[in-house]
């Protein structure tokens, strides 16, 4: 029976002539483009985020189009960081837009809340700031870019550890915030197989702005480093406090620390805040190079991490719908994204694993004179 249909096909497709006709069940060609809806962090305390992440995709689309191989219509939604906005997002844009996939959400701890429902509609969705442990075992029809904390916080670890000398450490984090928490967890670890003591653990809560107590209380400690895990609005008011009182050690953080709007808000106290990302655009390459001098002629500033993995995750997108053959078709877009196994982009060499995670490099990073630079 395979065998009569696969021989259909083939006389449907010989039929058609010149290949130029669609096979049985594709789109016609030139039939509309495929809505990808986009869930962001687009306003608010974290909204820096989330505009990268906008102006990455942008980007992106307008390439990708001007290309001609697919068409891509983006649909925005502001989640504003909170889990409940990112559900009804996500249903609009499934139900209401009929998207044939999502990206977003910007943060874990909304992907956690939204990203069952995507997952059971049969939505392909893709995480490129979703940092967490454990985001795609929601289900095989969610993956990430985004790479996780359990890749680069080893890496950022070891690497202060080594060239501090790290002994003994304090830490931080946000305690309301899932991916903080998870990050948190991901770097006692770290710093468990690095043989670091840890002197004390202070938590706060997302959209904080005092930090004396916790703060004082470490420096009384005098620790060799302080690790944070939290969002850089929460991290930047940190570390301004942080040197205000004294504290002149260095800063290890997880995946909030990568935007620049760390070093706006906290100024010279960013000096010495060391984070791995898998983004850094002083590397020589032909490509980074003409993403950044594209982006900087649209939008007149230097790219971040948010915008760099966004911009690759709709590159990634589109390879995958080409693969597929149609605009429309959910599953079969899930399953060719799943193949994605050479692809390069900006943030360097990609394939998906088994489930679903980036294999990527990171770079190790320290802010120096108001500049993410390479620690080497
Ligand atoms: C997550 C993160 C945040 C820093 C994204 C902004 O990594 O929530 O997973």
């Amino acid at each position: 029976f395979t065998g009569m249909m696969i021989g259909t096909l083939l006389l449907t497709t010989a039929g058609c002539g010149g290949g130029s006709a669609p096979a049985a069940n594709s789109e016609p060609e030139g039939a509309g483009a495929a809505k990808i809806g986009v869930v962001a962090y687009l306003s608010g305390g974290g909204a820096a985020y989330g505009q990268s992440q906008k102006e990455g995709l942008d980007l992106a689309k307008d390439e990708i189009n001007a290309l001609g191989k697919v068409k891509i219509e983006l649909v925005y939604e502001d989640s504003r960081g909170n889990n409940t906005e990112a559900i009804n997002a996500v249903n609009k844009l499934i139900n209401k837009d009929n998207v044939v996939a999502l990206i977003g959400p910007t943060l874990s701890g909304e992907m956690f809340a939204s990203g069952p429902i995507a997952n059971q509609s049969g939505v392909p969705i893709m995480g490129t700031s979703t940092t967490a442990e454990g985001i795609t075992d929601i289900g095989e029809f969610v993956f990430r870019n985004a790479l996780p904390e359990s890749s680069a916080v080893p890496q950022a670890v070891k690497m202060a550890v080594e060239k501090y000398n790290l002994k003994k450490v304090a830490m931080m984090y946000s305690s309301n915030n899932d991916w903080a928490v998870s990050g948190y967890k991901t770097m006692e670890q770290a710093l468990k197989d690095n043989g670091v003591e840890v002197l004390a653990t202070e938590t706060f809560a997302d959209k904080d702005t005092d930090f004396s107590a916790q703060l004082t209380k470490i420096s009384s400690l005098k620790p060799d480093a302080v690790m944070v895990s939290s969002l850089y609005q929460e991290a930047a008011l940190v570390l301004k406090k942080a040197r205000e009182i004294g504290i002149t050690v260095p800063f290890v953080g997880t995946n909030g620390f990568n935007s620049p709007e760390l070093i706006k808000i906290a100024g010279k106290a960013a000096d010495g805040a060391i984070v791995a990302s898998p983004w850094y655009p002083g590397k020589e390459n032909e490509k980074i190079t003409k993403f950044v001098t594209d982006y900087k002629a649209k939008y007149n500033k230097v790219p971040d991490q948010f915008a760099a993995q966004s911009y690759d995750a709709l590159y990634i997108y589109a390879s995958a719908l080409e693969k597929a053959g149609s605009s429309t078709d959910r599953a079969k877009l899930r399953d060719s994204l799943a193949t994605i196994k050479d692809f390069q982009g900006v943030t360097g060499k990609f394939a998906f694993d088994e489930k679903r995670n980036p294999l990527m490099d990171a770079t190790v990073l320290i802010v120096k004179d108001g500049q993410f630079t390479e620690l080497k």
